[in-house]
């Protein structure tokens, strides 16, 4: 893996290799909680990775064997969200799981140790999960007084069920890797020893596939769910698509010719 010569993180890591990019929570000492300066990071770190054309997956890791994330930091909760440096509170993870979700390339969750809370939201959202099989999953809110009904609770459901999904909200268990294969909640378990060599072969696989294809399908799965926004995600692909054809290219050449548009030549299919 190589470090970006650009990145500057304080709670992250960025590395990239063979067309991967990895992003890691780096606060071991506290399970990788996130504050809201980790997710500021992570935000951007998924963009640089979004915008890189050399990038066609990326992988989200936790620093350390312990834990892949333990969620918000409990220490700097205040009464609405999470203080940053300015004393400004935020639930701004929130914005960090639409843009996993919204993101047209293909998001890994590599999971060893505690991926609990938020930080197990922050799986859920990653488009496939591999497990090492130290890997303990579950869901805190209501024990700490938080949860997360939005991706949260529905994403939940539609991954492992509804009543499985309630049993993990309402009943604040820990899982270990082999049941959480068992409910969907992950694509494999391995040896931790292999986690990342699992996980890099994965990606290679996937690299190795049509990144129109791979993009234009995890819009297709967050459509329904996603709505309005869902639909949008999707038909931006058609547009961009349509771009590229002379019929689209003909609207705009009319425009910039100053002339009358001819789609007649264009044929209108059954
Ligand atoms: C993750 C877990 C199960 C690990 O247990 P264990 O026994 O391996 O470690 P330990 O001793 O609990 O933790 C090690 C150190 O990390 C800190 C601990 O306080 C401890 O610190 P020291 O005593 O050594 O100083 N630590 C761990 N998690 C932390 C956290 N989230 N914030 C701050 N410090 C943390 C166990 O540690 C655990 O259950 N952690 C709490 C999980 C949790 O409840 N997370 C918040 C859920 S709510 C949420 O994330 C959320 C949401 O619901 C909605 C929106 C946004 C966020």
């Amino acid at each position: 893996w190589e470090s970006h010569p650009d990145c500057s993180y304080e709670d992250i890591l960025y590395h990239r290799a063979e067309h991967i990019a990895k992003i890691t929570i780096n606060r071991p000492e506290v399970r990788n909680a996130f504050r809201p300066q980790t997710v500021r990071e992570l935000i951007d770190a998924f963009h640089r990775a979004h915008m890189d054309p050399e990038i066609g997956v990326i992988i989200l890791t936790g620093a350390g064997d312990l834990a892949f994330c333990s969620g918000g930091d409990q220490r700097i909760r205040g009464h609405e969200g999470y203080k940053d440096e300015a004393g400004v509170e935020h639930l701004n993870v929130l914005e960090l799981q639409r843009q996993i979700r919204t993101l047209p390339k293909p998001v890994v969750a590599m999971v060893a140790g505690y991926a609990i809370g938020g930080g197990h939201v922050l799986h859920l959202i990653c488009d496939l999960s591999i497990a090492a099989d130290n890997a303990r999953f579950g869901q805190t809110g209501p024990k700490v007084g938080s949860f997360d009904g939005g991706f949260g609770a529905g994403l939940m459901a539609r991954t492992v069920g509804l009543k499985k999904a309630k049993e993990i909200w309402f009943l604040c268990r820990q899982y270990d890797a082999q049941e959480a294969l068992d409910m969907g909640l992950v694509n494999t378990v391995v040896p931790l020893a292999e986690l990342e060599t699992v996980t890099v072969d994965w990606c290679r696989q996937m690299n190795r596939l049509s990144p129109s294809a791979l993009r234009i399908l995890k819009a297709s799965f967050n459509a329904d769910t996603d709505g309005l926004a869902g639909i949008q995600e999707l038909a931006g692909n058609a547009t961009a698509l349509f771009y590229t054809t002379a019929e689209g290219q003909e609207g705009r050449n009319a425009f910039l010719e100053k002339r009358q548009p001819d789609f007649g030549k264009f044929p209108r299919r059954p």
